[in-house]
């Protein structure tokens, strides 16, 4: 094993740096104080959806942010024909307009995750006091596309979080990996669902062991295989990791993003890319049914994306100790999806405008009826004070849809397109005609309107 860095000049300098700050920390009275003051911070991700909201509050914050990406996610969505609902600008433009807006400096790296010798590189160079690793392709219905998708999900998420392993090992073993999981590692067990642990009693012997996980698709097990990775890296390297079990996130504003428009984070709304919250608050500022697969009792923990860049930070200044590998649940309440789906209609009520549901068969092999109850203390405990859903929060997700409605294709919120039994339709794909779609928008000002011929999904089914 080659431990002799590749760039020893800017290591010492780092190292240097890292000494001097962790003297003055001390000085200022111990671990607490240590843990609160300024860090090097890498963010994986840091194009997309929660690592761009991530970066801007964790620089705002004061810490020295770094951030990475392959930019693969704009390539994906090349792929499938699909866009943020949301303009966003190029990393160097969002960069840019960061500091001149606040004077902070995010020092942007392209790079994939899953080059070992680059991510090497990068912890040498950087040494930092924490990584907090977003880099993976997260969306369930594009790893069930086809085998290739597949493979593709699990190799690009479990290699690229191997390489960051190795790399801590050789050359960072304090620093503290903070790495996004998911709720859905757990499935929806007839149990409650405990942070991690498990506290077993079996044949009249006790031991606390990980909680047994049930994943419903090819990238949620990509984040279990993760997990049992990181876990054992903890055990056998003493390394130190915090695995945020995060449930499914909903909104696009956070303080930092609404400085500018520039500073947008991207919004996915359709098939694939879109979460169920997004798309709902979508489908109904367009006056289309809100499309509930199935019967519509699945429950999922959620959370504001404030939420999520507040837990981060929460995460990051209460760091693992050295070995210990824990799980925080990251979400703040549970609702089913026809639960959130009557949310949606009730505040669309208020401006007395009506949303219908639409029962669509499920695409997905997951349980319509459960039992649901997952624990989700730590973060509260460590001080997160959660952003619940309410009216207000689906009104200002709409306002935003209304103001980017040109970007919309109503054909993606329409029918699923990949299905868990049989993968991907042919729809699931850029469209070959590429013609853009005329939408209508129903906002609080105008009188609802039947939607479009191409957004009806029964038609839409009849056509393909
Ligand atoms: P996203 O697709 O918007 O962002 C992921 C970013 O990672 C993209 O910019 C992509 O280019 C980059 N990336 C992927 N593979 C890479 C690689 N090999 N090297 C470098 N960069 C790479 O996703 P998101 O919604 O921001 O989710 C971020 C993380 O949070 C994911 O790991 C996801 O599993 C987890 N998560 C998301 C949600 C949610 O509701 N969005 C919920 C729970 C967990
Ligand atoms: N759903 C509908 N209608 C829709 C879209 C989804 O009923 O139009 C249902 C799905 O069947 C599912 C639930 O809503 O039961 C959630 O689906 P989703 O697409 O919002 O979320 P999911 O596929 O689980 O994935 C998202 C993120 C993923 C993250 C996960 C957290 O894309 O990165 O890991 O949420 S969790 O669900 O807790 O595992």
């Amino acid at each position: 094993m080659n431990r002799q860095p590749l760039s020893w000049q800017s290591n010492l300098g780092a190292l240097a740096c890292r000494s001097e700050q962790r003297l003055n920390d001390v000085r200022a009275g111990g671990r607490e104080s240590w843990s609160l003051a300024k860090k090097t911070v890498v963010v994986l991700g840091v194009d997309g959806y929660l690592g761009w909201a991530t970066a801007l509050h964790l620089s705002q914050a004061g810490h020295d942010v770094v951030g990475i990406d392959s930019l693969v996610r704009r390539r994906w969505d090349r792929e499938c024909g699909t866009q943020s609902l949301i303009p966003i600008k190029t990393m160097p433009q969002r960069v840019a307009l960061w500091k001149r807006l606040t004077g902070r400096t995010i020092r942007w790296r392209p790079m994939d995750l899953c080059d070992a010798r680059a991510v090497t590189q990068l912890v040498q160079d950087i040494q930092p006091d924490a990584l907090i690793h977003f880099a993976e392709q997260r969306s369930a219905p594009f790893s069930m596309i086809d085998l290739p998708h597949a493979t593709m999900t699990q190799v690009n998420n479990v290699v690229g979080t191997l390489n960051l392993l190795f790399a801590l090992r050789d050359y960072a073993p304090q620093a503290h990996l903070i790495k996004l999981g998911t709720m859905g590692e757990y499935g929806t067990p007839n149990i409650d669902i405990e942070e991690g642990f498990l506290t077993i009693t079996h044949n009249g012997r006790q031991d606390r062991l990980p909680f047994p996980m049930q994943p419903g698709s090819f990238y949620h097990l990509s984040k279990l295989h993760d997990s049992h990775n990181i876990q054992f890296a903890c055990r056998i390297w003493g390394l130190r990791a915090t695995d945020l079990h995060q449930g499914v996130v909903y909104g696009n504003h956070t303080a930092e993003v609404a400085m500018h428009p520039g500073l947008a984070t991207r919004f996915d709304y359709d098939a694939i890319w879109g979460t169920v919250l997004n798309r709902f608050c979508i489908q109904a500022a367009l006056g289309l049914p809100l499309t509930v697969y199935g019967k519509g009792g699945q429950t999922r923990g959620f959370l504001d994306i404030r939420d999520t860049v507040a837990c981060v930070r929460l995460a990051l200044e209460h760091p693992a100790a050295k070995g210990e590998y824990r799980v925080f649940n990251q979400f703040t309440e549970q609702f089913s999806v026809k639960a959130l789906a009557e949310k949606v209609i009730e505040a669309r009520a208020v401006h007395g405008l009506k949303t219908s549901m639409l029962h669509l068969p499920n695409p997905r092999v997951e349980r319509e009826e459960h039992y649901y109850n997952a624990k989700h203390q730590k973060l509260l405990d460590l001080g997160l004070q959660p952003h619940y859903l309410g009216d207000t929060l689906i009104e200002s997700v709409i306002k935003t849809v209304e103001q980017h409605a040109a970007r919309v294709d109503p054909v993606e919120l329409e029918q699923p397109n990949v299905d868990w039994r049989r993968g991907g339709t042919a729809a699931w794909r850029t469209p070959v005609d590429n013609v853009p779609r005329p939408v209508v928008l129903v906002s609080p000002n105008s009188r609802p309107r039947r939607p479009l011929r191409s957004a009806d999904p029964t038609r839409a089914a009849q056509r393909r």
